[in-house]
């Protein structure tokens, strides 16, 4: 079977890529799946010549088999109706880790999206700002050798525009982080400011970081992805995604170097980002992590069959209504509606997506999909029991004995404090939640004090604990 490239013949019923961009405006760090169905795609369909160039922080192998493809990929969407194909052309190539920072001065290059997961920011939870004893921070902190932490990549990129006198890019996040633009401001600000202080003047004085609310439900690629996307195109494609029919993207509109019109392609500027980004990551991801957790640890490997269960689905229902309540209005949104539309993609059949895909990096995703709200309910006097299910779900998952006994690996950045945290207790549901609570800079106090939201923890976790293996 042939590669998939820019001469490829694709079928009638594959839909093309569009006209082949001019140049590469837009570098794109951490080239995954949910890139693949989600900002390339919009960039594609805009059409208006952003080309896109992509790269892995560690790794130069995604982005080879991006060049091996002259850019081009097949995006599947699934639903009940079927598979259909897509060929998505707005990346042009990817390049190796160590030409990264060459490419950033190149001012041509004008917008540095990312995609890498919320571990890869490097953020101190408590507080917010940046975390000096992030491995890859405090390496680059010193200075030697080249930067391998996104932030410390950024900075060294904007240090090279400045220094060459020409205008910066605009770095935007498009991961699942609440105030992701701040948050990366905040980041990039608080590492130059301890590499050079005029530099951090300076990055705040012309930079622009504008906060987006990304969405699409996009799991890991598996050989039916690469299977169905060759017997689609008739072409073998080491980068074929699968992906829901459903896109959503809010995007603040701060591009100080120029922008794609991303909202030909259905994406929606505003000038603040923080309402939608609120009611995404509070009710779909927060109710995706109590399905991921209580799922996984009742033996249901997709999502789908988690909302199917029927104990598990009142409670992300339920969820979804706690969720909405710590929300205000946003605009032009039915809050029930939009819940009624995410039970239906959860439900969707033709996408297999892991329980233990959402699961991972719990210690990183929790504070803002469960904390932080939580905290807000107990604050105004409010019932936060739901968010008390979803961290025991969380807390028996971090046991690490799945169903049936089976051990398996949290997934975590934070896994080996976790486990020595509980090897060093006992096996109660009292010990275990008094040994995870106390894990440093993770459960914020207002709940790890909460005597009425740790009973309602204690509560579910023991009976958690109760059915295991029944
Ligand atoms: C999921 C998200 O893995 C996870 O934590 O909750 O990746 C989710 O699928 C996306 O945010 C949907 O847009």
């Amino acid at each position: 079977m042939t590669p998939l490239n820019r001469v490829a013949s694709l079928p009638a019923g594959v839909a093309p890529p569009g006209a082949v961009p001019q140049r590469a405006a837009i570098l794109h760090l951490g080239p995954g799946a949910f890139f693949r169905a989600h900002l390339a795609a919009y960039t594609d369909s805009a059409g208006d010549g952003w080309g896109i160039e992509v790269a892995g922080l560690r790794s130069g192998e995604v982005a080879q088999a991006f060049s091996a493809q002259q850019g081009l990929y097949t995006l599947l969407t699934r639903d009940s109706t079927g598979t259909r194909a897509r060929v998505v052309g707005s990346v042009l190539g990817g390049i190796a880790p160590a030409t990264i920072l060459a490419r950033l001065a190149d001012p041509a290059i004008r917008i540095v999206s990312l995609t890498i997961t919320e571990k890869a920011y490097g953020l101190a939870v408590a507080g917010g700002g940046l975390n000096l004893q992030h491995p890859d921070i405090a390496a680059d902190l010193t200075g030697a050798g080249a930067p391998r932490s996104a932030v410390g990549v950024l900075v060294a990129g904007l240090a090279a525009r400045r220094a060459a006198g020409q205008a910066p890019f605009t770095p935007l996040s498009c991961d699942n982080l609440p105030g992701n633009g701040a948050v990366l401001r905040r980041l990039v600000l608080d590492f130059a400011a301890l590499r050079d202080p005029g530099l951090a003047e300076w990055i705040a004085a012309h930079v622009t970081f504008p906060a987006t609310m990304v969405d699409r439900i996009t799991p890991a690629p598996t050989a039916d992805t690469l299977a169905d996307a060759a017997r689609l195109t008739g072409h073998a494609d080491a980068l074929a995604v699968e992906t829901e029919p459903f896109s959503q993207w809010v995007i603040e509109d701060h591009f100080a170097a120029g922008r794609p019109a991303w909202d030909r392609a259905g994406a929606l500027f505003v000038q603040d980002v923080t309402l939608y980004e609120q009611m995404k990551l509070r009710m779909l991801n927060g109710t995706h992590s109590l399905l991921a957790y209580l799922g996984f640890m009742a033996g249901h490997a997709f999502v789908r069959d988690a909302i199917a269960d029927p104990q598990i689905g009142a409670a992300a229902r339920r969820h979804l209504r706690v969720a909405a309540g710590t929300l205000g209005p946003v605009p032009g949104v039915d809050l029930d509606t939009y819940a009624e539309d995410l039970l239906a993609r959860f439900a969707n059949r033709a996408i297999a997506h892991q329980t233990y895909q959402i699961a991972m990096d719990g210690s990183q995703k929790l504070p803002q999909r469960v904390f932080d709200p939580a905290v807000e309910l107990l604050a105004r006097g409010q019932d936060a029991e739901s968010y008390a299910l979803i961290t025991a779900g969380w807390m028996h998952y971090a046991t690490g004995i799945g169903p049936g006994g089976q051990p398996h690996g949290l997934r975590d950045p934070r896994e080996a404090e976790i486990r020595a945290a509980l090897a060093a207790t006992g096996s109660t549901a009292a010990q275990i939640v008094a040994a995870l609570l106390a894990l440093p800079a993770l459960v914020p106090a207002a709940l790890a004090h909460h005597p009425q939201w740790c009973g309602q923890l204690e509560a579910h976790l023991e009976r958690l604990l109760g059915q295991r293996g029944a």
